[in-house]
């Protein structure tokens, strides 16, 4: 079947196998009996009631360092274990690839879908409108998503401004990161691809090579730190045009000799929205490219601060992902 047609057989070890294997390798150390001194920093004193009283007696229930270490850690490790393996990938968390991850996971909820974004903050160009205004145009029909996800906007005919464009973007992303079927790793950086030939020979993009983004960009003062990976049979990249990462994907398809890009084009807003969305497809097996990625990979113009074109382009790149896995 399509689905990670070049890896069939790969047993990918159950759960109950790697914690085994995890639990053999350990030893001693995870069972060590608590010393008394040990229960100082895991004990909680009972009884201690929280209080929400803005008086002067606002009390929290009690909690100790290692909890939220724990808490924290099992949730962020287990995460990786699942998504080691995950239906789709999409690198890049800005307008396209959050509009892209929201409709995908709305349309398939059975899919495990992983979002790679290489900043702290998800969002690429979408916090701001242009020159670092705050107003955000975007052109009918994508205004159509607003409404949706229930974000005000002024209607001023052929477009829409929202009054500032983190509205659109928080609210999008509050969205998607509901669905349980969605994981963002921020501050996480797709570093390299996989790609594998098929089962009938052919060579497609079969996952992607991650590590931290402080790690990515230190590679240069730190040698030997090697990546992780995901392996997904469908990957959506989405990494923009702009800053350290820009266009990432096609760049490394095209450094490695599969594809010839065709570099963004100057500006022309009204062909180019409509082409980018036109055009978010698979341009190698195993990757479709959507948003200001794709105006690096086809040579698109740009189109300056609207971002009508983001949007369709983000829910194509959803419906062609689908596709694929209907195949
Ligand atoms: O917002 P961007 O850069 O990209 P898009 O395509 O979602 O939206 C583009 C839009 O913001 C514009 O550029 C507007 C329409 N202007 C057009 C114009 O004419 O100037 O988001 C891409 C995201 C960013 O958050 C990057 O940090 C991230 O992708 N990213 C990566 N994340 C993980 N791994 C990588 N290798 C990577 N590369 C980029």
């Amino acid at each position: 079947s399509f689905i990670n047609p070049s890896v069939a057989g790969e047993a990918d070890s159950t759960p109950a196998a790697i914690k085994q294997q995890i639990a053999a390798s350990r030893g001693s150390y995870g069972t060590a009996a608590p010393t008394a001194k040990f229960q100082q920093y895991v004990a909680i004193k009972p009884g201690q009631e929280p209080v929400e009283d803005f008086e002067g007696n606002y009390a929290f229930a009690e909690i100790k360092e290692s909890h939220t270490s724990r808490a924290m850690t099992s949730r962020y490790m287990q995460d990786m274990m699942d998504a080691a393996v995950s239906d789709v990938v999409i690198v890049g968390a800005g307008s396209a690839g959050l509009t892209a991850g929201y409709t995908l996971a709305k349309n398939r909820p059975d899919l495990r879908i992983t979002i790679l974004e290489a900043s702290v903050a998800p969002g690429g160009g979408a916090w701001l409108g242009g020159q670092l205004m705050s107003g955000m145009v975007i052109r009918k029909p994508a205004h159509n998503l607003l409404t949706e996800i229930g974000v005000p906007f002024d209607d001023e005919g052929a477009y829409v401004v929202v009054k500032h464009a983190a509205l659109f973007t928080s609210t999008l992303m509050s969205k998607l990161l509901a669905f349980p079927n969605v994981k963002l790793f921020n501050a996480t950086c797709c570093e390299d691809l996989i790609i594998k030939k098929d089962a009938k020979g052919v060579q497609r993009v079969n996952g992607v090579v991650t590590n931290w983004t402080l790690v990515t960009m230190a590679h240069g003062l730190q040698s030997c730190m090697d990546p992780q990976t995901i392996t997904a049979p469908v990957i959506i990249g989405a990494c923009g045009h702009d800053g350290p990462f820009g266009a990432f994907s096609v760049k490394r398809l095209s450094s490695s000799g599969l594809i010839q890009l065709g570099d963004m084009k100057p500006m022309d807003m009204n062909k180019s929205e409509g082409l980018i969305v036109n055009h978010t497809r698979e341009v190698f097996p195993g990757i479709i490219v959507s948003g200001m990625e794709l105006s690096e990979h086809d040579g698109h113009p740009r189109m300056g601060a609207s971002f009508g074109g983001m949007i369709g382009s983000g829910q194509k790149a959803a419906y062609e992902a689908i596709k694929l896995f209907d195949r």
